[in-house]
């Protein structure tokens, strides 16, 4: 199956700020290392890569005390703000935008991109162990990995009593991704204060008890129903790579067990792939500096081949 004449816009965010393990920050260049970039081309794509990628590291600023419980809110929104950008330009010249993370608060960059060029018609399929819908005020971390939902779909309150200096989130579009645009599969530690935003706001969520009860293959239907019953609208998946199981994926710094089993990740990917309806790509949170050689070649090589069928590698 090649994709000839598509194009994908590829983003290598080399970021680790939303959440305190180094490493993760080294997840595209090791993915890149493995072939990612030779893979899509053999696929048939031409790749067009962001430039200046070491920007996402020096741009870190000197000081960037916690506002409030959030920790380094300047330099994920600075790195957010750049994702969002190179995004947006991929996405309004029509590339398939694939972005490498990186931990997880750079979606709240990559969606705002998106969104910015395919508006509110935009799904989104987040697939993850966890909700990542946390709020200022309802976060217990103070990690912004677990809050970018939160800000994309508005529900947070303007930080209370700060001017815009104190509110670095203040460029996000509150409310860019619709809440009944969104659905999630593969969740499995979802925080107390999460599960009420999730019910409060009906967002659909189908869980690992979900998988168990309806097989994958119902599931991801069910899940395409909800946000894209035509199959119509444009969707922008954002795979953590902890939605997989620990024994799938070791190498991630919030590992879950009772995870995706190999299959079932891919088979997610696969089944969006099929629809046509795929216009952007998240795969984040690959650690390589957590556990042995293997299983960092292990997780690599996973977020490889998850890339790979989500533009639409076929097994036959
Ligand atoms: N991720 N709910 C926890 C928190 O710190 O807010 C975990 C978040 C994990 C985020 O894996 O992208
Ligand atoms: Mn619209
Ligand atoms: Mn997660
Ligand atoms: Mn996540």
């Amino acid at each position: 199956f090649l994709k000839n004449g598509a194009t994908a816009g590829v983003t290598c965010v080399p970021f680790s700020g939303g959440q305190p393990k180094g490493g993760v920050d080294d997840g595209p260049v090791e993915m890149v290392r493995f072939g990612m970039l030779d893979q899509l081309q053999g696929m048939g794509y031409a790749v067009e890569l962001s430039p200046g990628m070491d920007k996402y590291r020096t741009m870190k600023p000197a000081s960037d005390p916690a506002i409030g419980v959030l920790k380094n809110p300047r330099y994920v929104s600075l790195a957010a703000r750049r994702v969002a950008e190179q995004v947006r330009e991929h996405c309004a010249a029509g590339r398939m935008a694939v972005t490498l993370g990186g931990d997880h608060s750079i979606a709240m960059g990559t969606l705002v991109g998106s969104t910015a060029v395919y508006g509110d018609d935009l799904c989104v399929v987040w697939v993850d162990a966890h909700a990542d819908i946390n709020t200022p005020e309802t976060s217990e971390s103070g990690n912004l990995h677990g809050c970018p939902l939160a800000y994309i779909l508005g529900l947070c309150e303007p930080a209370a009593g700060a001017g815009e200096e104190e509110d670095p989130f203040a460029w996000v579009p509150a409310g860019c991704v619709r809440t009944d645009r969104l659905v999630y599969i593969g969740l499995r530690d979802v925080d107390a204060a999460e599960k009420t935003l999730l019910r409060k706001h009906g967002i659909k969520a189908f869980s690992m008890h979900d998988v168990d009860k309806h097989g994958i293959g119902r599931v991801v239907e069910m899940a395409l129903d909800h946000v894209n019953r035509d199959r119509s609208l444009p969707v922008h998946v954002s795979f953590d790579v902890d939605a997989l199981d620990p024994s799938v994926a070791p190498a991630t710094g919030t590992p879950v067990r009772g995870g995706l089993t190999f299959r079932e990740g891919h088979y997610i990917c696969e089944a969006v792939a099929e629809t046509g309806c795929l216009v952007a790509l998240d795969l984040v949170e690959v650690n390589p500096a957590l556990g042995d050689p293997e299983s960092l070649r292990q997780t690599v090589a996973v977020g490889c081949s998850l890339v790979r069928c989500s533009l639409g590698e076929r097994l036959l």
